[in-house]
């Protein structure tokens, strides 16, 4: 097989819809892959769409048909047989060659092969690929099919095209078009190798599956053995080492050639067996036989435009996954199956992946065509995705089946479909039949026993939003859950990242722009509710960032560590969000700019491999690293030996009142006699000073008196600038240093003073 990828010499021009007079008309140079955004932005017709209110006023982009097109030269290679392979699509298109049809696509989370042969012809050829608006094809659908609930304007359910894409309450209404994954000729003889699933277990055996176009057969070797066949063979590999996620051990990875007499691919897999227990309500991954507390975070498309994304950024942000120690990240359903290297990251690094499928938040319709879409789309994911051994359970939907039962969708439905066939039916077939080994749930959240509530915390899955919405935090203390696989809860994004996108002058927190960049229902009310039993109310824009910003940070790191505490019952917990994808308001640890936020230091400290928790009227000590563990505990005034195996948790008695936990080698917690507000802090409570080395600064603090969640913030000197540690407690004598990475000159002055040094204490100053 020969590959030729097709991404030169594009251009594109609008087709119709409400296309500005100074457009119309106009051919640009198109970016392949790539889509109509970025396309507009580098002929600098339209400004970024992400500053200010400009995602407004350029919603027509997402009303209009754009024709994007391609020259290319070809003659025949020997080969029989000569494709278009369309990696992705986004959404709705007719695809021609040399004028004639192809065929016309539907759907952006399928790939597409078309056969050319008798089209295709030396010389010179045209490729066309012209899109419909999604959002008219999709509100077209929903016309036919009938209205159905979703909890967004666009019906983004009645397309199968990444729901957020239309807009979500953390991200913008960017309706996107384009040839959005790579697009290639593929010339071939004999057979072709259309898709490969590797099952490779902790018995060291694997089941390697072979889709195949053509009469002939596949070879496959793995560490030296060859096994050949058609359909499915086993191979055992008593050699190889296991793989496990980053909490548990390394990561070997192997690879298995497959090839047949016009074909060859390579694919790296890792042998590992995953489980999910489930026996009494639990919620428990176990992988190669042993328990893993889950530390994860909820994983969001990194950029509404998926061609600004590569392995580079990728990487980047999966190592905000790892250095905060999360060891699982969510893909959520309404974002995408996300590309190779994503999967190829967490693999390498041990972070464990769940995968939903593309549904959040809305009925989605039965009939045909989505139906076959939808089949068509999760056989492609799985077939795609399967061989990795960091990916390690699909989920059918995000939120469906409790939204139906809680929202009162049957009453709203009458007898129209709203999903159940797929996530009772559909989705579980195709994995029962494609990838058996691996584990599938129907829905997040979910209870096993159908006479429970969906989202009951005592029964498998649930998510948490009844704090944020509606309660204080503290109420996170109410739950014993099972296992979170979603709770959030907000905070506005770095300093930098805000004043760069949302310039209201002057800057408050209801201005008109940056609330174009608050998507929550009433989220910045929320913000303040939230605030108000723990903090000093805000006395300007400065402190509203601080104090937000803080807030975020000590609700979730209160969750963490409560629901830690209650391990094993708790199997884990999975933090809504991890990441942005522009500058907004939102639940993210790590903003549009790729700015960590406090929260993200706070996750990082909560997620430790070994953290001391006061929790009540204990202090639980866990140890979820790959070795045992001793430590001197300082509980107040006592000291306690403590000695844990690996992956255990001890509880020692925590006396009342203001308490104060530490040992080397570990997290320790921090108890005041009550909250902030109600017992104040002091203020002054610090020196600081700061100095210039060769790679940025170093920032050293000292406490006179408590100081809580102590934050450095050189992005406010220059928006480059990243430190490295934050949320730091000091008792009066203790110092903390942050390391300040950056090549600018800053002021010492500035770097030790308000508003970049933050403490909860300099609220009551
Ligand atoms: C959950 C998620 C998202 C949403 C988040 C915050 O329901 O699944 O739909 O962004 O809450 O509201």
């Amino acid at each position: 097989m020969n590959r030729r990828e097709l991404n030169e010499g594009w251009s594109v021009r609008a087709a119709g819809g409400p296309i500005p007079e100074q457009i119309a008309g106009l051919e640009i140079t198109a970016t392949v892959p790539g889509v109509i955004h970025t396309d507009l932005i580098g002929a600098g017709l339209i400004p970024d769409p992400f500053v200010g209110d400009n995602e407004h006023l350029l919603s027509w982009i997402g009303r209009s048909r754009w024709l994007y097109r391609t020259i290319f030269d070809w003659s025949p290679d020997g080969r029989e047989r000569i494709d278009l392979a369309c990696d992705g699509i986004d959404t709705s298109a007719t695809i021609r060659l040399n004028g004639v049809v192809l065929g016309h696509v539907a759907n952006q989370h399928r790939r597409y092969r078309f056969d050319l042969r008798g089209i295709i012809h030396t010389g010179d050829n045209l490729l066309e690929v012209e899109f419909d608006s999604a959002l008219e094809v999709a509100e077209a659908e929903r016309e036919r099919l009938g209205q159905r609930p979703e909890v967004y304007p666009h019906p983004f359910a009645m397309i199968r095209k990444s729901a957020c894409n239309f807009g979500w309450d953390w991200g913008p209404d960017i309706v996107t078009a384009g040839i959005w994954r790579p697009i290639a000729l593929e010339s071939w003889s004999g057979t072709r190798i259309d898709a490969i699933r590797v099952s490779a277990r902790a018995d060291r055996t694997a089941t390697i599956s072979v889709d195949l176009e053509g009469e002939g057969e596949f070879t496959s070797t793995l560490l030296g053995t060859t096994v050949s066949g058609r359909g499915s063979v086993e191979i055992s590999a008593p050699d190889a080492e296991l793989w496990w996620p980053r909490s548990h051990g390394a990561q070997p990875l192997y690879e298995v050639v497959v090839e047949t007499d016009g074909d060859r691919v390579t694919q790296r897999i890792g042998f590992r067996t995953v489980g999910i227990d489930n026996v009494d309500g639990a919620f428990g991954v176990r992988i190669n036989g042993e328990p893993v507390y889950i530390r994860g975070a909820n994983w969001i498309p990194d950029d509404p435009f998926p061609g600004n994304m590569g392995r580079e950024r990728y990487a980047r942000r999966i190592t905000d996954a790892t250095e905060a120690n999360i060891n699982l990240l969510r893909v959520w359903g309404g974002g995408i199956y996300e590309s190779d290297d994503f999967y190829a990251e967490c693999d390498e690094r041990g972070l464990l992946v769940w995968q939903d499928f593309l549904f959040a938040c809305a009925a989605y319709p039965e009939e045909q065509p989505l139906w076959g879409e939808v089949s068509a789309e999760a056989e492609d994911a799985v077939d795609r995705l399967a061989s990795h051994p960091s990916l390690i359970i699909w989920n059918g939907a995000n939120e469906n089946i409790w939204e139906y039962v809680d929202f009162g969708w049957a009453a709203e439905l009458g007898d129209l479909t709203w999903g159940e066939g797929y996530y009772l039916s559909l989705l579980p077939g195709i994995v029962g039949v494609l990838d058996p080994d691996r584990p599938y749930v129907p829905n997040s959240p979910f209870s096993w026993d159908a006479s429970r509530h969906p989202n009951d915390p005592g029964d498998a899955l649930v998510h948490i939003w009844d704090v944020w919405n509606e309660v204080d935090y503290t109420a996170y203390a109410d739950y014993a859950p099972r296992f979170v696989s979603e709770f959030g809860f907000q905070g506005p994004p770095a300093w930098s990242t805000l004043t760069r996108a949302m310039k209201d002058e002057p800057l408050t927190p209801d201005g008109p722009l940056l609330m174009a960049h608050q998507k929550a229902k009433d989220g910045q009310a929320k913000l303040l509710r939230g605030l108000a039993p723990h903090l000093p109310e805000p006395r300007d824009f400065d402190d509203w960032h601080w104090a937000t910003q803080l807030n975020q940070a000590r609700a979730i790191r209160f969750g963490l560590r409560h629901f830690r505490s209650l391990a094993p019952l708790n199997q884990g917990s999975i933090v809504w969000q991890l990441n942005d994808c522009w500058p907004v308001v939102s639940w993210a640890a790590v903003d549009g700019d790729g700015i960590r936020k406090p929260l993200w230091y706070a996750m990082r400290s909560a997620y430790a491999d070994r953290v001391a928790i006061i929790a009540g009227d204990e202090v639980v000590v866990v140890n979820d690293a790959a070795e045992s563990f001793e430590t001197l505990l300082r509980v107040g005034e006592d000291s306690v030996n403590v000695s844990l195996p690996a992956h255990s948790t001890f509880r020692v008695p925590a006396p009342e009142g203001a308490l104060v936990v530490q040992g080397v080698g570990l997290e320790g917690d921090v108890r005041l006699r009550g909250e902030p507000v109600d017992v104040g802090l002091a203020w002054p409570a610090y020196d600081a000073v700061a100095q210039a080395v060769a790679t940025g600064y170093l920032v050293t603090v000292t406490a006179t008196a408590p100081t809580v969640d102590l934050c450095l913030f050189p992005d406010r000197l220059d928006p480059s600038a990243r430190v490295d540690v934050g949320m730091v407690s000091l008792m009066p004598g203790q110092s903390a240093t942050f390391t300040v990475l950056t090549a600018a000159e800053l002021d010492l002055d500035a770097l030790v003073s308000l508003p970049v040094l933050r403490s909860a204490n300099d609220l009551f100053r």
